[in-house]
């Protein structure tokens, strides 16, 4: 058995910790990352004994007997990197389903983020339309919840405008962007609102808030929300003032067509 101190997934958890509070996005305990780790991963380490149990307060069952890599509630990611342990837990989840057990982690008696809600309800969203998602990523970008302040928040206008502000936006997701409502964060019923969106988006925003996103790997997740945070850093650039050479609609569809990817089309006035 390997130390999981040594583990590749561990490593690359806590550098995107680390880099993510170095863009700004991560205040002081702000944002937090789930990742399913595979039945590989979990084999090869020193990780089947029950620490102790963590109530979840909601329905997992159909994540029973998975694994997770989390934050934890509370802590920063700036300290992740230099010590994961304390900072990051890893959980199984009971076949009740309501229930979590500790295998890893949270050594100082800490417990996972407080938008585990959140996490979980997402992560039987996205595997029930992708088999191959196994992170969910929660974050501040200064520039995303800058933007929610003063756009309409809607699904269709929100998107039209991010795929506008940058060329890779609709080739990145042509899925496009989901929106909530300002909602109380941590609850269950975020929860459930963002899973939700979940089954059609691997990007859902928070309003005055943040942002989710999806993917089969941390790179994949990290991308999605670097690349809307920079479209949104555009729009705020541009600001007031008046577009003169916008990208149109027909050039979103020649984009989409061109780099073959199920587009929203009914997001365009085409
Ligand atoms: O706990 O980001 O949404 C940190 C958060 C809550
Ligand atoms: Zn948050």
């Amino acid at each position: 058995m390997k130390n999981i101190m040594n583990a590749p997934f561990l490593k690359e958890f806590v550098k995107t910790t680390s880099n993510m509070y170095r863009l700004g996005w991560d205040e002081r305990n702000g944002g937090n990352i789930s990742y399913l780790l595979s039945d590989e991963e979990v084999k090869e380490y020193e990780i089947d004994e029950v620490i102790r149990e963590l109530p979840l307060g909601f329905d997992a069952k159909k994540l029973a007997g998975r694994y997770f890599l989390m934050t934890g509630t509370g802590k920063y990611f700036k300290n992740c990197e230099d010590d994961p342990e304390n900072n990051l837990g890893i959980i199984r989840i009971k076949e009740d389903g309501s229930t979590s057990e500790l295998m890893w982690g949270f050594k100082d008696g800490g417990k996972f983020t407080s938008e585990t809600p959140a996490h979980l309800m997402s992560h039987i969203a996205r595997l029930s339309v992708d088999p191959s998602n196994r992170v969910v990523l929660h974050t501040h970008p200064q520039n995303i919840m800058a933007m929610t302040f003063i756009h309409p928040i809607s699904d269709r206008e929100f998107t039209r405008t991010i795929w506008k502000m940058n060329n890779e936006c609709i080739i990145v997701f042509p899925d496009g962007i989901g929106t909530l409502p300002w909602m109380v964060c941590g609850t269950n019923e975020i929860g459930e609102a963002t899973a939700e969106k979940m089954k059609q988006y691997r990007i859902v925003i928070w309003p005055n808030h943040g942002i989710y996103g999806v993917g089969s790997s941390l790179d994949e997740a990290f991308g999605l929300v670097e690349t809307v945070e920079k479209a949104a850093m555009i729009y705020n650039i541009i600001g007031e003032r008046k577009i003169i050479n916008p990208i149109t609609d027909e050039d979103l569809k020649n984009l989409a067509e061109y780099f073959n990817v199920n587009y929203r089309k009914d997001f365009l006035d085409i």
